[in-house]
């Protein structure tokens, strides 16, 4: 048997969460020759049929709606989705059972593998993929997965035993994740900035830092980690360190880490000062998408990236759909689509990094965050606002209460693209990033920023940007 019966016949283990995180570990352990029960903690009709029959063809035995007998099996890995601490998992915790993410059981699984691990409650996905594009281009075998859609376990096992020493795994790390790990290790780690999110799941700031910060505890000396210098709550984990620190910064040069003076990027390790690229040749719009580029580099060069690869990634890098995306102009206002800007820290962050004045369409569902924080950046940065969604009237009153003047409201993205519209004046940025989930008006974000991207092509002499950003 495997590391805590996790692997190896006769061991047996309990899956929690029939989305892609269980699909995917059910797999890998079924594949291992372990014993896998499914549990989900919703009924059978609120979970999507295809997904029980691929569990039931796989050789799962499924358990839906209850938590019997969780505690009967080795260790219980649960999905992002669940909160560790709901009260399902008592009956198993109290018989010793451990509950384990799915990162933490790769790592047990596969001890040895490199990974990097990228966290951070914004700019995770593209500093991710951005990190991956640097190491293949400089030629180092690289998978990208984690939280950016594909999970840890699945794409650790899909590459050949021969090669997978010889592979990074770049992965986005949530705090879900996180939360229940004990011996997961990533060789480097970048925690990027920590804002307001997720109040629903932490309830305070500190318990989201502690969460994030969980990345570091089992890094070594040998190890790197990879810190915003002008975060506040970045620096708050440089107590608890034990590996090296490299930090970034757009203010300036930084002893070890990456930085940004004289319109360039230099990395900087040890007295060795290399340039990397002019910061006016970065396909990526906005200074927070600066930051995602010099925690890239750092992480990149702590796994082996050289200069000419991290150049080439540069050149050749797209932003993701829905992530700060210019998506064309009309009348000379340029339309940005951040649909995946989903929390107060990302909306705030994308619109400082911005060289004009915005019009923002924002408000979706609620997360139980503050506007505050959004209310005093679009007083200093906006020409107007634009609200939709459930949280319409809360964000129209934290901007109103920080004395922004022109509010509006919409009943659809349409309206909302056509009133903000008619705000704007040429020069200015017309920005949909919504500071909130989706699900009160769409089925997910992507639907969201589709149905923005529509709206802006209707837009009188609407111009579709060319190929990524620039
Ligand atoms: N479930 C329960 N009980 C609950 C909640 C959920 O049983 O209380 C079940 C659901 O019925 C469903 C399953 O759990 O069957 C869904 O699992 P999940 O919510 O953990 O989602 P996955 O499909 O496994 O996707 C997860 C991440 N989802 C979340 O963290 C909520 C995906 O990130 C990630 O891409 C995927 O694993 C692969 O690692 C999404 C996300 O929104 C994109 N992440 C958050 C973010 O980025 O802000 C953290």
């Amino acid at each position: 048997m495997g590391w805590h019966g996790l692997s190896g016949r006769g061991s047996r283990v309990a899956v929690v969460g029939t989305g892609v995180t269980g699909l995917e570990t059910a797999r890998v352990l079924l594949s291992l020759g372990t014993e896998v029960t499914l549990y989900d903690t919703r009924e059978e009709s609120a979970i999507p049929e295809d997904a029980l029959r691929r569990a039931r063809s796989m050789g799962c035995t499924v358990r839906l709606g209850t938590h019997d007998g969780l505690g009967d099996h080795a260790v219980v890995v649960t999905s992002p989705g669940v909160p560790i601490e709901s009260p399902y998992f008592g009956p198993a915790r109290e018989r010793g059972v451990e509950v384990i993410s799915e990162i933490e059981a790769a790592f047990r699984l596969w001890p040895g593998i490199a990974v990097i691990g990228v966290t951070g409650t914004n700019g995770k996905s593209t500093t991710t993929a951005l990190t991956g594009e640097m190491l293949a281009q400089t030629g180092v075998p690289v998978r990208v997965c984690g939280n950016i859609g594909a999970p840890l376990i699945g794409v650790v096992a899909d590459v050949p035993e021969a090669a997978r020493d010889q592979t990074w795994f770049v992965a986005e790390v949530s705090s879900f994740q996180l939360e229940a790990t004990e011996w997961f290790r990533p060789r480097a780690a970048a925690l990027l900035n920590i804002t307001d999110d997720h109040r629903d799941r932490h309830p305070t700031v500190q318990s989201y830092v502690s969460a994030k910060a969980r990345l570091f505890q089992r890094q070594t000396p040998a190890d790197v980690a990879v810190l915003n210098a002008a975060d506040e709550a970045c620096r708050s984990v440089l107590p608890r360190l034990r590996s090296r620190v490299w930090w970034f910064s757009t203010d300036g040069p930084v002893t070890d880490g990456a930085y940004v003076a004289d319109g360039c990027v230099v990395h900087a390790v040890g007295g060795a000062v290399t340039e990397l690229c002019r910061v006016d040749g970065i396909r990526l719009v906005g200074r927070h998408n600066l930051e995602n580029v010099l925690a890239a580099s750092a992480l990149s060069m702590a796994a082996g990236a050289t200069a000419e690869g991290v150049q080439r990634a540069l050149r050749v890098f797209e932003p993701a759909p829905h992530t700060f995306r210019r998506v064309g102009s009309a009348g000379g206002v340029v339309l940005i689509n951040d649909s995946k800007g989903t929390n107060v820290g990302a909306t705030v962050r994308g619109l400082e990094g911005l060289d004009g004045p915005a019009v923002l369409i924002a408000g979706g569902s609620s997360k139980g965050a503050d506007y505050a924080p959004l209310g005093e950046c679009l007083a200093r940065r906006a020409r107007a606002l634009v609200v939709l969604g459930a949280t319409a009237h809360e964000i129209a009153d934290a901007a109103r209460r920080a004395g922004l003047k022109c509010i509006r409201e919409a009943q659809s993205m349409d309206e909302a693209v056509r009133v903000g519209f008619a705000l704007a004046r040429p020069g200015d940025y017309l920005i949909l990033s919504p500071a909130c989930a989706s699900f009160d008006l769409f089925e997910n974000y992507k639907a969201r920023g589709v149905a923005f991207e529509r709206a802006a092509a209707e837009l009188p002499g609407f111009e579709p940007a060319g190929a990524g950003n620039e």
